[in-house]
């Protein structure tokens, strides 16, 4: 493969300020890619301090970029091999959910594959999808499968409006968009499909993602609430060490056969299940386990078969995510003992 740079391979990583990205970007230069990312506000010192601190592991360029500028990616992506594409714009509290997600997350994915195709020197693209974009439909029961081939359905969330519709409509439509501009304009296009995130960050805040897995643990009722709500409407709750998520995004990259799209979950549980393995693994927290007629059974679960026949392996599983998450929370000073 003719790589510009001496040699070194090179990558793209949009949206590297977000908890994903920066973990991705870190696990790039230590296998020695030279990197560009691009982030909203180069200016923030603050919301890129820990961007700068891993620019010391090799060669990390920062650009500016929003995802509503058509061209604006186009420098960064320029001269590239891979392209990663995570940012999305996240809102749950939004009255506009058309304006303030919808449309800027299909927008600026476009506006991300455009700049792939100018550049020509782009070898595969990887879209950070979500399994909001595969679980969501009105079935019931439980032990349903969802694989690849599932998708949300769209017009349920559109015309029903169930609370956080606009992200999960926001992550399916941008896909879907993303497959189509791909296949017309012959773009090696992956996606992963992840489940919720959580495991240390690198980010100067703590991740709204990780505040809702650990919220048993923390005790806040409103998360615990939003936690509730997700399993009704994803149909269970999915959660994935980032790093195993980060990982899964460089083996797909790598990995000549890989296409489609891949789930990359973990491990599939529900809010009393998960109450009760924290309870007993953390006494100390004294996480509530009576949820009195709430189902204690998930509907389905999102399946990482594909991933793992590719040759993808889980480093970490339910126990590790937990701890690491309470001793980061610790080191935050979130949880003290
Ligand atoms: N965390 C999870 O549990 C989870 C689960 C499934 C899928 N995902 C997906 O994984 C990806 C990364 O998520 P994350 O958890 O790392 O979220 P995050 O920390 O909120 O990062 C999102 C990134 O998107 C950027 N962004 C938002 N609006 C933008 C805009 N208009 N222009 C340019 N950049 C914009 C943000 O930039 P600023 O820093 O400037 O705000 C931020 O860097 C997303 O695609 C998300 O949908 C996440
Ligand atoms: C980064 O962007 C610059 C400017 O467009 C480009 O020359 C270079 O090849 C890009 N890629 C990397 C990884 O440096
Ligand atoms: C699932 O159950 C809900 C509530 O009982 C009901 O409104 C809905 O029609 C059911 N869906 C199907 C596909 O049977
Ligand atoms: C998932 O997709 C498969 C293949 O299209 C389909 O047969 C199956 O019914 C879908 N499952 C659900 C729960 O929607
Ligand atoms: C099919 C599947 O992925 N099942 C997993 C659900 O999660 C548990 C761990 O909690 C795994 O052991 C299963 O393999």
């Amino acid at each position: 493969m003719a790589t510009p740079n001496n040699g070194k391979k090179t990558a793209c990583v949009v949206g590297g300020s977000g908890f994903v990205a920066s973990l991705l970007i870190k696990l790039l230069l230590e296998k020695g890619y030279a990197v560009n990312t691009t982030v909203r506000d180069s200016d923030n010192q603050k919301k890129i301090s820990h961007l700068i601190a891993l620019q010391s592991l090799g060669d990390l360029k920062i650009f500016e970029a929003d995802l509503t500028d058509e061209g604006g990616f186009d420098t960064a992506v320029a001269g590239c091999d891979l392209v990663f594409q995570l940012a999305t714009p996240v809102n749950f509290a939004s009255q506009d959910p058309e304006n303030d997600m919808i449309k800027p997350a299909i927008q600026g994915t476009l506006n991300v594959l455009k700049a792939c195709a100018k550049a020509k020197t782009v070898k595969r693209v990887v879209l950070t999808s979500s399994a909001a974009a595969v679980s969501i439909n009105q079935l019931n029961g439980t032990g349903l499968v969802m694989d690849e081939k599932n998708w949300t359905d769209v017009e349920f969330l559109a015309s029903a409006k169930p609370p956080t519709w606009g992200y999960p409509l926001s992550k399916t439509l941008a896909e879907k968009t993303a497959w189509k501009f791909a296949e017309e304009n012959n773009i090696d296009l992956v996606t992963v499909v992840p489940s919720l995130m959580t495991g240390p960050s690198l980010t100067p805040d703590i991740p709204s993602s990780i505040g809702l897995a650990m919220s048993l643990i923390t005790g806040n009722e409103f998360l615990i609430n939003a936690m509730k709500g997700m399993q009704m409407l994803s149909g269970s709750i999915s959660i994935t060490h980032v790093e195993d998520v980060c990982r899964a995004h460089i083996f797909v990259a790598e990995k000549e056969s890989a296409s489609g799209r891949y789930i990359c979950c973990a491990v599939n549980t529900s809010v009393p299940e998960l109450a009760k393995f924290l309870n007993k693994r953390y006494p100390q927290y004294n996480v509530p386990t009576d949820f009195e007629d709430f189902p204690s059974k998930a509907k389905l679960i999102v399946s990482s078969e594909k991933l793992i026949n590719e040759g993808f392996n889980f480093k970490y599983g339910i126990e590790d995510i937990y701890d690491q998450s309470v001793e980061y929370f610790k080191a935050k000073g979130v949880l003290n003992n």
